[in-house]
């Protein structure tokens, strides 16, 4: 087994791994900018190491500071969490070169996901469904109008770079293309410095159910079931929860042996993600794989009974799995508790915890680094904690996460907590009546 890991991370995920490993008898280093010299995840760790300033580029980005700090304090392998380095081909490959094992995927497989155009051509030929559309990049405006009469509108143009929702544009009509086809190229330039872009039917109102993988280094993959993440706002997910409450046992089995295909093709080896759209006929199409251990994996934990960073790790180490597949037993739901202001369009709320009062009782899990007296620095993420509930029924698990989420004091910062509060009373969140749309719609009272 390894005997000391790097996480190359910070806030809860950090501390999340840390809390894994001493468990395992694993030893941890944490690596910290300037900015987090007082985080828990430094506190906890066994060593830590300063390397850089605040900006992500000068630290947690840093793929020299980083393999420097696993260099001194002799690393066996290095855990990236998610964000930042995580998919980063170059930062796996550079991580085997120096001998040290990364948690996570090799670089080959992040380069096969990565590019959105040769994702969705490895997984036609593995028999996955995909989004109707044309394979391959636009070649120009020409070729994009007769595409999309072809496939018939309305239509999305996507980045092959992209991901996430980044430069994405629907277009209903002939008249829109010209435009759209120029903005979405211009944009894809300028956040992945690659401009290639290609068209699919664009599905409406679908939801966004993943399923949770685990491959091995001999070739076997297992699935872990969904997530519904369809509670999202500008691509970011807010609420997360399994089961979903739109599957079926059929979709279940459908949606596990399409996700385990897909894996397989690439012979995927770690923890990961499949992420598909679900139209309204339970059509399901895969959008795209995620290459990491994702923030709401705690949901699936809670349902499997599964340690995934436990998971995660031993696979690096070479061990099999154990080729099952797992239905949820109960309902775990997950609350993102962001330092935002949800009354003023969530605008981002850092500074100083004074007062802190974090949930706990029965069927009540907090993935959080929050402390009292804790300052949120501004420069990176604003999540400060998850909140899991977990019951056997999702009504019970909705209503403990509402209790939770009332007994939560946090003074000094603004919170995303009364949105969810509002929301775990929502006559349409309650019934399950919701898809990827649904908080357009969601008014803040
Ligand atoms: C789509 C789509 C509809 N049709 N593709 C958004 C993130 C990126 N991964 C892909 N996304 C979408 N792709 C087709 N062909 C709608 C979305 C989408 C979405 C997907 C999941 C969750 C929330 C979303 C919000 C808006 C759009």
């Amino acid at each position: 087994m390894f005997k000391k890991i790097l996480i190359a991370n910070r806030g809860e995920i950090a501390l999340r791994i840390i809390r894994t490993c001493r468990e395992m008898g694993i030893k941890t280093i944490a690596v910290y900018s300037t900015a987090d010299k007082d985080s828990l995840h430094v506190k906890f760790a066994d060593e830590a190491v300063c390397i850089g300033k605040p900006a992500s580029s000068d630290s947690y980005l840093n793929i020299a500071h980083i393999m420097a700090a696993a260099e001194i304090t002799n690393a066996d392998a290095i855990h990236p969490g998610y964000g930042f380095l995580a998919e980063n081909a170059k930062f796996s490959e550079i991580c085997g070169e120096h001998g040290i094992k990364f948690i996570g995927p090799t670089p080959a497989m992040i380069n096969a996901m990565g590019d959105k155009i040769t994702a969705k051509e490895t997984m036609i030929k593995a028999g996955v469904p995909v989004v109707p559309g044309g394979e391959g990049l636009l070649e120009s405006l020409d070729h994009a109008l007769r595409l999309a009469n072809e496939i018939g509108y309305p239509v999305i143009l996507k980045a092959t770079a992209g991901g996430g929702g980044k430069g994405m544009r629907v277009v209903w009509e002939d008249g829109d293309m010209e435009r759209s086809f120029n903005t979405a190229k211009a944009e894809a330039g300028a956040a992945f410095k690659n401009d290639g872009i290609y068209m699919e039917k664009f599905v409406e109102e679908p939801r966004h159910i993943e399923i949770q993988i685990a491959g091995d280094q001999y070739g076997r993959v297992s699935h872990l079931s969904e997530r519904d993440c369809s509670i999202q706002r500008r691509h970011q997910k807010l609420v997360e929860e399994s089961p979903s409450p739109f599957m079926t046992p059929e979709l279940r089995q459908r949606m596990g042996d399409a996700a385990i295909k897909a894996a397989s093709a690439i012979n995927y080896e770690s923890v990961g993600t499949i992420e598909f759209l679900v139209d309204k006929h339970r059509n399901f199409y895969f959008m795209e794989m995620n290459t990491r251990i994702q923030v709401e994996h705690c949901v699936t934990e809670e349902v499997t009974n599964f340690d995934l960073i436990k998971e995660q790790i031993k696979i690096a180490i070479g061990e099999p799995i154990s080729g099952t597949n797992y239905e949820p037993q109960g309902h775990a739901i997950e609350c993102r508790i962001n330092a935002e202001d949800p009354y003023n369009d969530f605008r981002p709320s850092p500074g100083k915890i004074t007062v802190l009062h974090q949930p706990g009782g029965h069927g009540i899990r907090v993935d959080s680094h929050a402390y009292a007296g804790y300052t949120i620095p501004p420069y990176y993420d604003s999540m400060i904690a998850k909140i899991i509930a977990v019951a056997r029924t999702r009504e019970e698990a909705i209503n403990t996460m509402h209790r939770s989420l009332s007994e939560y004091v946090i003074e000094g910062i603004k919170t995303t907590i009364p949105f969810h509060l509002q929301l775990m009373k929502d006559e349409r969140f309650r019934s399950g009546d919701f898809n990827t749309k649904f908080l357009e719609s969601f008014k803040l009272l």
